[in-house]
């Protein structure tokens, strides 16, 4: 593994590619199915996204969509191993073969769906990055950073939306770059950076979880980029993206259609034709996706609709559904039609 780690991202890439081509058929759908599990890239450990305890049980909604993956497949939520990644690691284990998805506060870019060799199967979590200071400073504005120390990780769309911004707005800055995520979060909290930046979950699942008096800090209202944080998996295995794509789809059309994990077994007896195709007692939907009729029931009671698992882990951390509201109530989670 630390082989395969240490292989340049370049070479990574025309290994992953070039077996993707070769091969035909779904090699990643059929490996998972042989397996028995579904291995699943994480982050290393953020309050509300993905979070292992002390017994080694992940929670969070990034956990969540790889459970749901697990349920489609597997009639079982629990089928799935985690490796927890930092930003820097997290191309290179779904290239290599070590994950079979990314579910992981990764956002969706043109280089990273292309050059990278990767396919991005929806946005689980929209988000924008921004900037977080100790309240003492007294900022209003991040247009008052200039001459600033700045927390960063590197691999990440952060690092380099922070150098555009500040200078796009001629600013000067000096950036704090450390890839593990406990050492960024100390060197913040005690004071070695005057800001921390990234995605604005990130910042606030980190002052909820981390800092000594949450109080002490404010996250900044500027939102300097666009950060669609969603799946992603290795290009060529189109029945392997289905799969994850309408996993997660499956979650934001139960929340839709009013199906929950309280309510589904009510609704075994339901004569409304798409809560019938939902539970898979119409079509063959299931079929078509290659697993079992009841994948998306499985989903809804083992792991709960988008509503259910963002208010379970997301909304403690202060965190409001905004524009990850469903587009029927004005915002941007949108499924197309599961038939
Ligand atoms: N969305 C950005 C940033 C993602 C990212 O890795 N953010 C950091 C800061 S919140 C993180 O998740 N670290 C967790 C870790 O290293 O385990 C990207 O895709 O590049």
């Amino acid at each position: 593994m630390k082989m395969l780690r240490a292989m340049s991202a370049g070479a990574a890439v025309f290994f992953a590619v070039g077996a993707a081509s070769a091969q035909q058929g779904a090699p990643t759908f059929d490996a998972v199915k042989a397996r028995g599990s579904v291995n699943c890239g994480v982050s290393t450990g953020l309050a509300g996204f993905s979070l292992a305890n002390s017994q080694g049980q992940w929670t969070g909604l990034d956990v969540d969509v790889c459970r749901a993956i697990a349920a489609a497949m597997f009639g079982d939520a629990n089928k799935v191993k985690f490796v927890a990644l930092s930003a820097q690691q997290r191309f290179t284990a779904l290239q290599s073969g070590e994950v079979d998805v990314l579910s992981r506060n990764t956002t969706w870019t043109l280089s990273r769906d292309t050059s990278l060799g990767l396919d991005f199967t929806g946005v689980s979590f929209y988000d924008g990055q921004g900037f977080m200071v100790p309240k003492k400073l007294n900022v209003k504005s991040a247009k008052e950073l200039n001459g600033a120390t700045v927390c960063v990780q590197p691999g990440t769309t952060t690092e380099l939306n922070l150098a555009d911004w500040f200078r796009a707005n001629r600013l000067q800055f000096t950036p704090v770059v450390i890839e593990r995520l406990e050492e960024v979060n100390a060197a913040y909290f005690s004071g070695r950076c005057d800001v921390y930046t990234t995605d604005i979950s990130g910042l606030a699942a980190i002052r909820a979880s981390q800092a000594p008096n949450p109080a002490d800090h404010v996250i900044l209202a500027e939102v300097i980029s666009k950060e669609p944080l969603g799946p992603a998996v290795r290009h060529g295995d189109s029945k392997w993206a289905d799969l994850v794509r309408w996993s997660y789809y499956a979650m934001l059309e139960a929340e839709e259609m009013g199906i929950s994990s309280k309510n589904i077994d009510s609704l075994a007896s339901s004569t409304n034709p798409s809560v019938q195709r939902f539970l898979g007692t119409q079509g063959e939907y299931g079929k078509m996706l290659g697993v079992d009729a009841k994948w998306a029931a499985a989903i809804v009671k083992q792991v709960g609709n988008y509503a259910e698992v963002f208010e379970r882990h997301v909304t403690p951390l202060g965190i409001e559904r905004g524009v990850n509201k469903l587009w029927k109530d004005g915002g941007l989670q949108y499924a197309p039609p599961m038939r």
